[in-house]
């Protein structure tokens, strides 16, 4: 999108609006330079402010797979046995071989897109897709990083982007498959692709770089310190499937997040993507180790993953639409929920005590987690920090006569889609009566690009 510097310097107003110290009223954000430069509250609505009635800091989305989005839907047929997680990846592998450049660009701008109109202002793209069709590399190592910042330039969203190192099939450096060459690098050309997606995101105003060894099946111990010797988050998949459990155990005596724990300084850089599948003493060493976990409910819904153990677990986490299989920050907040209710047939899981709001939980919580895990400042509305805002529609049915945290259980538990009304990023604003500024153009490059890759 152009940049609109008249849209910056503006003054917003929210009838209500969640601060860093809670709910307050009347209250007038001033945006300058994409940032909130100044916070009132308790003042009247003057002329010169855009009102709205209920104001939020935007979420973050810490693990997406952009150009999932494009198979969304469709491994979704039973195939002759046993359809698991490892089969929906031959489908997602067969999808890769057929994506080229625009292709992906179009893609990644419709899923960021969508993400922004659920209320997410910044993603965590967890990318490994480096290498051309063949698996030769492109003329410019950072081409495919360079696409998803221009996807990130269109939308308006926030990247952190986290290049993948991916070398080996299974534990114990297995060689790659063929499936999986478009991802593959040597330890030293790592710091090659680093360099090339430093260069692609640097138009983008706020963007992050970390680094993601793709999960403990594909780096070994060497490459693993090799990779987070580089500074930035560190986001990795672990211990996602019972078969990922199984072979660490067969390879190296330990569970997955045991091994992680004992081979690699993880701390408060860190970002342990699913974590699905720990035992009570793992649970609370990623806690005490001060990680984030990275849950993607509706993704490990989708995929027959598990259900995370949170009764457990009092450590950092946030939320990733990881597959994209369906795009929405309320109800992956809802999922996760949902699934402890399911599981301990009981109500409030995730709310720590008498009188806590379980919306509300579940939003502070994936907002702090979120913020750590990308490495950006993403807490509550306040001086000085991103004019990333979210407004919600308080005229939707979820939210008729609440108030303060209800407003947040309503939008989590009781709203169909449309309840996120207006979204800024940094100042600007990209979603106007729930709809994306630039959805037209972005909905009609991402139809071409599926006519082509589907025919
Ligand atoms: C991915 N996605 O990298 O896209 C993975 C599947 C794998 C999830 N784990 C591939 N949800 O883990 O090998
Ligand atoms: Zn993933």
């Amino acid at each position: 999108m152009a940049t609109d510097d008249q849209q910056r310097g503006q003054q917003l107003w929210f009838g209500q609006a969640w601060l860093a110290d809670g709910w307050a009223r009347d209250v007038r954000l001033t945006v300058g330079d994409g940032k909130l430069a100044r916070i009132e509250t308790g003042v009247a609505k003057s002329p010169s402010d855009e009102a709205h009635a209920i104001g939020l800091a935007g979420l973050p989305n810490l693990h997406s797979h952009a150009f999932q989005r494009g198979m969304a839907g469709l491994a979704e047929t039973r195939g002759p046995t046993g359809d698991s997680f490892w089969s929906w990846r031959e489908v997602m592998y067969r999808f890769v071989e057929r994506l080229d450049p625009d292709g992906f660009e179009a893609i990644a701008a419709m899923a960021y897109c969508e993400m922004l109109e659920s209320g997410f202002t910044r993603v965590g793209e967890f990318h490994y897709l480096h290498r051309d069709k063949d698996g030769a590399p492109f003329a410019d190592r950072g081409e495919m990083a360079a696409r998803i910042a221009s996807a990130c330039a269109t939308t308006g969203i926030g990247l952190t982007l986290l290049p993948v190192f991916y070398a080996h099939s299974g534990f114990g450096g297995q060689p790659p498959k063929p499936g999986q060459r478009r991802f593959i690098h040597a330890p030293d050309e790592y710091a090659m692709l680093l360099d090339a997606s430093r260069r692609a995101v640097a138009p983008l105003d706020d963007a992050v770089v970390g680094v993601a060894p793709h999960s403990l099946r594909a780096v070994t111990k060497d490459e693993l310190d090799v990779v987070t010797a580089h500074p930035g988050p560190v986001h990795i998949h672990v211990a996602e499937q019972i078969k990922e459990v199984e072979d660490c155990v067969a390879w190296s005596g330990l569970r997955p997040v045991e091994w992680l724990l004992r081979h690699a300084d993880v701390d408060a850089r860190w970002c342990l993507v699913h974590a699905t599948h720990m035992t009570k003493a793992e649970t609370r060493a990623v806690a005490s180790a001060g990680a984030v976990v990275g849950l993607c409910p509706i993704t490990e819904a989708n995929l027959g993953d598990g259900v995370f153990p949170a009764q457990w677990y009092d450590g950092a986490f946030g939320i990733g639409t990881d597959s994209n299989v369906l795009i929405d920050a309320a109800e992956e907040l809802r999922v996760l929920e949902y699934g402890q209710r399911l599981i301990h047939r009981a109500r409030n899981v995730m709310a720590p005590h008498e009188g806590a709001s379980t919306g509300a939980t579940l939003y502070r919580a994936a907002l702090a987690g979120g913020a750590q895990a990308l490495g950006a400042d993403a807490r509550a509305l306040h001086e000085g920090g991103a004019a990333d805002i979210v407004s919600l529609d308080a005229e939707h049915p979820a939210l008729t006569g609440r108030d303060g945290d209800a407003l947040l259980d309503g939008w989590i538990f009781a709203a169909r889609g449309a309840t996120v009304d207006g979204v800024w990023r940094r100042g600007r604003k990209v979603v106007a009566h729930g709809r994306h500024v630039a959805r037209d153009a972005i909905a009609a490059r991402y139809r071409k690009a599926l006519s082509l890759l589907l025919s």
